[in-house]
């Protein structure tokens, strides 16, 4: 197998290209196309302060290694979930990148901050971990950017991710989330802009693109994943992709193209209509928002 660029041997057969790629070439595609979907969704613009969202998976390193790369100015921002030992180690894996890197790292702890660790206030609040999760994440990632002066959240969602989400919603036809389902927010109304540049790199490329750079990633998957349903819709998309090669990719850029458009107006109004949090001052659609219910739901005292 030989590499479509140079005609060195190659490391890695992209099907979806119909391509193989040595090393340097391969890194050279990764930078390739996070250019252009910076471009393409004009994400972040000349002399803006980007906020890396940093778990210490391969997806976040990388991306943070790419921005650094592409000269943007990025800091990471991890945040501590308190799910025991997988917090730990992730910690340790984006602190050693920032260093290794010489990038700046910002990190706030749930537990040492707002006194509970994901599971505990999920389950006190009965939602499904991964749910207090993504919006406590959503919640202090916004938060994080506004304090800190950054222009731009940007998250390591690859197109995996985003192909396996789109399932989702579609099964369901969750037509809010249809129309917020975009590789760039923009800002405004207490929101910060928030952005997907690897939406046109897989998974596998990323993981590749870590070896290849030497990035010590955590392998290890959250132990609160089980059961996640996007598992689920990423096996059904990979066993299409196997015998169909690019319909992942066509899935989602279609979306993007012929279908984003027609939820984009319901998702507008919604954010038209939205209040202040009476505790936090952040957009919401209730009194308090919902991270500020979950926090008092957590530390309330056990009768
Ligand atoms: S970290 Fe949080 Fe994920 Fe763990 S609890 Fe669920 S959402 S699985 S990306
Ligand atoms: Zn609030």
């Amino acid at each position: 197998m030989k590499c479509r660029r140079c005609r060195e041997p190659a490391v890695i057969e992209l099907r979806r290209h119909n391509a193989a790629f040595c090393r340097p070439c391969f890194l050279h595609h990764c930078t390739e196309q996070v250019r252009r979907a910076i471009d393409e969704h004009d994400m972040i613009r000349a002399g803006e302060r980007v906020l890396v969202a940093v778990s210490g998976g391969k997806d976040s390193l990388a991306l943070w290694d790419l921005l650094l790369d592409l000269g943007y100015d990025a800091d990471g921002l991890y945040l501590g979930l308190g799910i025991g030992g997988y917090s730990d180690r992730s910690a340790v894996a984006a602190r050693e990148f920032a260093a290794g890197r010489g990038a700046r790292l910002v990190e706030i702890d749930i537990p040492g901050e707002f006194g509970f660790g994901i599971p505990d206030g999920a389950a006190a609040a009965r939602r499904v971990p991964c749910s207090a999760c993504g919006l406590s994440k959503r919640h202090l990632f916004n938060r994080a950017a506004l304090d800190g002066g950054y222009d731009v959240v940007a998250t390591g969602h690859n197109l995996d991710d985003e192909a396996a989400v789109l399932l989702g919603n579609v099964l369901r036809w969750a037509t809010d989330y249809l129309g917020r389902q975009a590789p760039v927010l923009e800002e405004g109304g207490g929101f910060a802009r928030k952005v997907k540049p690897l939406c046109r790199l897989g998974e596998r490329e990323m993981a590749a693109y870590c070896v290849l750079r030497g990035i010590d990633y955590i392998v290890e998957e959250c132990p609160m994943a089980e059961g996640n349903k996007h598992l689920g819709y990423k096996a059904a998309l990979n066993a299409v992709e196997e015998t169909s090669p690019g319909t992942k990719a066509a899935f989602y850029s279609g979306f993007l193209d012929r279908g984003l458009p027609h939820f984009r107006a319901e998702v507008a109004e919604e954010k038209a209509g939205l209040g202040r949090c009476a505790s936090c001052g952040a957009p919401t659609s209730g009194e308090t928002c919902a991270f500020c219910r979950l926090v008092d739901l957590a530390t309330r005292p056990a009768r």
